[in-house]
């Protein structure tokens, strides 16, 4: 294939310094090791190599970790919710400060191009001030008893540790989400990051530890655990984590849900998507377009979010998707870090293998694929780095393979004859996370968002399935695994309710009419 890249890729060593800088601004301190020394690999998709070694946590180091959490929860949940926000209010200044440091991490581990880099930081700090002011806003409600001199509340107190196990792909975004709200209902956290971003998480703990130094917080309310399954296995296990936050693939769900549930501790999983957009003939195309080439693409294809399937009318499906073609063409793809590129690099070889596995089994379906080459590279440096261009695969119908989750950029593309068709089709897959329509019919908008319109956690009108804001409830139904993360009242999943009646009486009547002597 030659595609041109948007630059020469950098060699691993100017990636190395990348690092060592970014980790010097932030003030971490962490052993770099040689590559292939013992320890975690701390590797990059942008050259592919392993760019250093560095230590990892046994199982006995996160014992510590949660019983650390642990004691310091004692004290943090007596800590006034607003004093809690002060410390996230620091983080939040802090991460303004060390934005592009942060973000520079985020582009050498996951491969995102600098633009997503920086949302993502951003997406940090607007959760960061969205938990600051929900430390002043924890409510109970009062109800209406049903006895005389009665007052009937519910009560909000802090949860316990909150473990919080997070995917490569939104490598810091999702611990803020879950560790700003966490830390303002007065919760402490332990957090194991991918192992495909450790670099990215030690910056992150590294602020979060100048924060809590700052504001007088004890440094324990936040730890940071390295290392592969054990590790993750060790917080789903432990009777002290009150609370599993995870995000990753449905497979992952499906044990860390039963085995939280077995100890009855509690799981708010984030899970696959597999979203669909459908463009009607009252869509505006030009928008239609935008909005599809972005959420397809943008990336790569590795979010929760990413749109995957489109499910358009016949009556403009040929023009929408020679449209999208006409897009693809132009993407530039090549080193996330370089201006102008919009594509960077998968994250690993098994990804690749997995995108071209899906496109054969999609072609012996009956698709026809346009795009899905890997990117010639040219030299040494990229080797093991796997660029593809993104596809198009226009599908006859909604085959076996369009109803799974391959994390490439792959859209499948559906035609339809009727709304209710399309509805059918959008729901019609295991995953539940996000939707969209494209029309300027409020009819078709109303009827998809209506209670037998679409099954997923986020349903748009007019933009893509991907880029929610951090306002909202983040998170899915279905094999997406029912969670809510981030805004609107997902806090309530890091507290605990007690129900409390108070009698301000002097006499005892019992609920329900009941006598008793
Ligand atoms: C994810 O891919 O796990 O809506 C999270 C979005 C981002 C978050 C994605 N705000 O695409």
């Amino acid at each position: 294939m030659s595609i041109a890249l948007t630059a020469p890729l950098p060699t691993s060593d100017a990636l190395r310094t990348r690092v060592r800088e970014s980790l010097a601004a932030v003030g971490a301190s962490v052993e770099l090791g040689e590559p292939g020394a013992h320890g975690l690999p701390a590797s990059t998709p942008i050259t592919g190599d392993v760019l250093f070694s560095i230590p990892s946590s046994t199982v006995a180091q996160t014992d510590e970790a949660i019983a650390a959490a642990a004691h310091a929860f004692s004290a943090w949940r007596t800590t006034p919710a607003p004093v809690r926000g002060a410390l996230v209010a620091r983080l939040g200044q802090l991460l303004v400060e060390h934005k592009a440091d942060l973000a520079a991490l985020v582009t050498v581990e996951a491969g995102k191009i600098t633009s997503e880099a920086l949302g993502e930081v951003q997406e940090m700090i607007d959760i960061c001030e969205f938990a600051v002011g929900l430390s002043r806003q924890l409510y109970g409600r009062t109800i209406a008893s049903e006895r005389p001199g009665h007052r009937l509340m519910e009560t909000w107190h802090p949860l316990g540790v909150v473990g919080v196990i997070t995917a490569f792909n939104f490598p810091v975004a999702v611990w803020a989400w879950n560790t700003a709200v966490a830390l303002v209902c007065g919760d402490t956290v332990v957090w194991k990051p991918s192992e495909l971003t450790p670099l990215t998480a030690v910056a992150c703990q590294a602020l979060i530890e100048r924060a809590c130094a700052d504001v007088g917080a004890p440094v324990d309310v936040s730890q940071l655990v390295l290392g592969e399954r054990e590790v993750g296995e060790k917080l789903v296990d432990d009777p002290r984590v009150a609370l599993v936050s995870a995000t990753g693939s449905v497979r992952m769900g499906r044990e860390v849900g039963p085995r939280v549930a077995a100890r009855f501790g509690r799981s708010l999983l984030e899970l696959g998507g597999n979203n669909g957009a459908i463009v009607t003939p009252a869509a505006d195309l030009d928008l239609a377009v935008r909005g599809i080439v972005f959420s397809a693409a943008g990336t790569a294809g590795q979010r929760c979010t990413t749109l995957r399937r489109l499910l358009v009318h016949s009556s403009v499906a040929d023009e929408v998707v020679s449209r999208i073609e006409a897009a693809y063409r132009q993407l530039p793809v090549g080193d996330p870090f370089a201006e102008g590129t919009l594509v960077g690099p998968l994250i690993h070889e098994r990804s690749y293998r997995d995108m071209v596995g899906a496109l054969q089994q999609a072609e012996a379906e009956g698709g026809s694929v346009t795009g899905g080459q890997r990117v010639d590279v040219g030299d040494d440096a990229g080797a093991d780095a796997f660029y593809v261009t993104p596809a198009v695969v226009r599908m006859p119908a909604q085959t076996a393979v369009v109803h799974e989750e391959t994390f490439a950029p792959i859209l499948y593309v559906m035609t339809y004859e009727t709304l209710d068709e399309a509805i059918a089709l959008n729901n019609a897959v295991p995953q539940g996370l996000s939707s969209s329509i494209f029309t300027l019919d409020v009819r078709e908008a109303e009827r998809f968002l209506a209670a037998d319109g679409s099954d997923c956690g986020i349903a748009n009108v007019n933009i893509g399935t991907s880029g929610a804001e951090i306002g909202g409830a983040f998170g899915g139904e279905k094999e997406t695994g029912g969670g809510r993360e981030s805004g609107s009242d997902a806090w309530k999943a890091y507290m605990r309710r007690a129900t409390n009646t108070v009698n301000y009486s002097s006499e005892l009547p019992l609920a329900q009419g009941v006598h008793f002597g």
